[in-house]
């Protein structure tokens, strides 16, 4: 059951897509409400799940979050804010229903969650004009999918989309397209995609290609996708501001662009200088950045990350003129301790400052809506803005994926965990929150195999590696100036990669045809173990497995040097071990606690009894995998219904794309 309640005049975040009427039931007895803020009490055993991109586990019990979109590069725990607002939880316990809640509103929203006080929920929201959805349902599972289906369908990517993909923020012309597909094809490791960062552009600029390290762009598309990789582009949100840039002018002429107080075009700086920004919420400035990325996809692009979108802020103009005064003041007198301090925060509190959202302004329907009310909405706006125009220039599906998201994003994309680190904690970090990203609707994501920020070893990508096959996005991308990351780096233990990423191909039928039944259902791709068990309190409590589709469950290893791990099976299952892609062992694991012994080159996860799992034969990219020849690994199972399509029709049916395979009798 769901009742929607109604605060004030709402601004229409358009996350929810089938809007029920407004209840008129009593606000529930067990909520105090006292203006924004709404308080509910927990009881010991209580877990309260959700919040989508949010550090710390599963259990999101004991901390508080902030929505507040935010180009935060250090994912440590203390943190409130990453780049997504997903403002929605839901709260059970073993054996118990479940109660799900969504705030729909644009701006920030404060959940603690049991920080302030371990048996107390607050919700505090930063206006009175909100709506607030309460969810009833029977466990976990139920509340979400009642959620999801208030939420609309989740994006679908290509099926090229969930091959292998390798970044780094530097590669810079065509020649490192080139020989970075080159080195993988030589040494037959799978590859599907190669991405460019911001280098690609002339002068940062958005849909421009430097000629000067890109001489013939359409022909590396071409030369590329003979090889069956295709390249993948970065758009940033931000424009530079800079007369006789075509895309800078016509945006200042059509007056798409985010105003100041004044009704001058608001200015910040980004990568390429003094930016604008783009007012995705108007319907108009949308259609024109959206249909922008047809200059790529004319020549040979299928396939963006949005980047930059929170909007992150280097600076405001405005701002850096009043640090630059304070800072020359301060310069003169004695660095005493607190004008040490001062100076330190007047500098990092350039980037990205609060105040800075509130100097600029969206217009919506004529009016004057101040950014800071609105604030988590630009990443989604930004990425709808590409997909809603390329969806309807092209006939087939195209990858989109994007940094800052909101509930309502994931019916048009997908988005990355932006900017982790190579650390041992990201990997598990990474499991967590495909579970919570699901919830909300965000299927295609994954995060920056091997760590983003640092240096990465062998062994951390190996493992890394073990579980990112299991992510629908599986990219390797790693920043300027940390140690190269790409899987023939690491020479030495080149045939276990190979192993690993070629399991991924041999899993794919399977993991296409669940990520596709997920997203055309709204049930959940990766899910917390407990969501299939909801009684078992265990299961309910056990924070580092998944299952990933109907079959199989995971569980990878997540720290360094371990030799295995501890493994919680809700009943008895099939362990099936994989060395260099192919199976090794299979045996029967009882039900309990037990403790499994995993080696850097193998994969080890569980098939659930009654289930079936297709496997392909190994192949180098997507369009490589036999959909036709394909063995049936199974746990007293008898069939599996497959679902398969061409990968590329926009509104492909489910029922007419299935097929049942029948486990042959023995
Ligand atoms: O300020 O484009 O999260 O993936 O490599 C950094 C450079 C901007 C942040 C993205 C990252 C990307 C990087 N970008």
């Amino acid at each position: 059951m769901i009742n929607r309640y109604v605060f004030g005049t709402p601004f229409d975040t358009e996350a929810i897509l089938h809007k029920p009427a407004a209840t008129e039931a009593l606000f529930p007895l067990y909520i105090s409400l006292d203006g924004p803020v709404f308080s509910l009490s927990l009881s010991q055993n209580d877990i309260v799940f959700g919040l989508g991109e949010a550090v710390r586990g599963m259990n999101k019990r004991g901390h508080t979050y902030i929505s507040w979109n935010t180009d935060e590069f250090d994912h440590n725990e203390e943190k409130k804010s990453l780049y997504g607002a997903h403002n929605f939880f839901l709260v059970t316990a073993p054996g118990k229903p479940a109660t799900g809640y969504f705030v729909d509103f644009g701006g920030k929203v404060t959940f603690d969650l049991g920080d302030t006080k371990l048996d107390t929920i607050t919700v505090t929201v930063d206006s009175p004009d909100y709506e607030l959805y309460i969810i009833n349902g029977t466990d976990p599972a139920d509340v979400a999918l009642q959620f999801r289906t208030l939420i609309g369908r989740s994006y679908l990517p290509p099926k090229w989309a969930f091959g292998v993909g390798q970044s780094r923020w530097g590669y810079g012309s065509q020649d490192d397209m080139m020989r970075v597909t080159q080195k993988y094809r030589e040494n037959h490791i799978p590859l599907d995609m190669v991405y460019l960062d911001i280098d690609y552009m002339d002068q940062f600029e958005d849909f421009t290609i430097s000629s000067e390290r890109f001489s013939d762009f359409k022909q590396m598309n071409t030369n590329l996708k003979n090889q069956h990789v295709r390249v993948i582009p970065i758009i940033d949100a931000a424009v530079k501001q800079s007369d006789g840039y075509y895309f800078y002018d016509e945006g200042k002429k059509n007056n798409y662009f985010c105003k100041n107080a004044n009704g001058d075009d608001f200015v910040a700086g980004v990568w390429p200088g003094d930016c604008c920004f783009p007012d995705f919420l108007n319907p108009e400035a949308r259609t024109w950045f959206g249909n922008a990325y047809s200059y790529l996809v004319d020549q040979g692009i299928d396939g963006f990350w949005n980047d930059m979108n929170e909007p992150s802020l280097f600076y405001s103009k405005e701002h850096l003129e009043d640090v630059k005064k304070e800072v020359s003041e301060l310069l003169k007198g004695d660095l005493s301790i607190y004008n040490n301090f001062r100076l330190k925060d007047l500098i990092f509190g350039l980037s990205s400052n609060e105040d800075d959202y509130r100097k600029f302004f969206h217009t919506v329907n004529g009016k004057k809506i101040c950014h800071h009310d609105v604030h988590n909405l630009y990443g989604y706006n930004m990425t709808r803005a590409a997909a809603e125009a390329i969806t309807k220039n092209y006939p087939e599906r195209k990858l989109f994926f994007s940094r800052s998201s909101f509930v309502g994003m994931h019916r048009h994309s997908g988005i990355w965990m932006g900017d982790n680190k190579s650390r041992w904690q990201h990997i598990l970090l990474n499991l967590q929150m495909l579970a919570s990203l699901n919830m909300v609707g965000f299927l295609y994501t994954g995060a920056d195999t091997g760590g983003f920020g640092a240096d990465a070893t062998e062994d951390l990508l190996l493992r890394w590696y073990a579980l990112s096959i299991f992510t629908p996005l599986l990219r390797n991308h790693s920043s300027l100036g940390t140690r190269e990351q790409e899987p023939y780096q690491f020479m030495d233990s080149l045939e276990s990669l190979r192993g690993i990423l070629g399991l991924r191909y041999r899993l794919l039928p399977y993991l296409y045809s669940e990520f596709m039944k997920a997203a055309l259902t709204g049930t959940m791709y990766a899910r917390p173990i407990g969501f299939d068990y909801p009684d078992d309190k265990d299961a309910l409590n056990t924070q580092d497995q998944l299952f990933i589709g109907e079959s199989i469950m995971i569980a990878p290893v997540y720290e360094q040097n371990a030799i295995g791990r501890h493994v919680y099976l809700p009943e008895a299952m099939k362990l099936v071990r994989f060395k260099g892609c192919t199976v090794v062992e299979e045996s029967e694991l009882a039900a309990g606690h037990n403790w499994i012994y995993v080696a850097l080159d193998e994969v080890v996860f569980f098939i659930k009894k009654g289930h079936v799992l297709p496997l392909a034969k190994p192949a180098e990219y997507v369009d490589g995998v036999d959909w036709d020849t394909l063995t049936l690994l199974h746990y007293e199972g008898t069939s599996y219904t497959l679902f398969n399509d061409d990968g590329l029709e926009q509104n492909p049916d489910l029922q007419s794309n299935l097929k049942v395979l029948q486990v042959p009798a023995s």
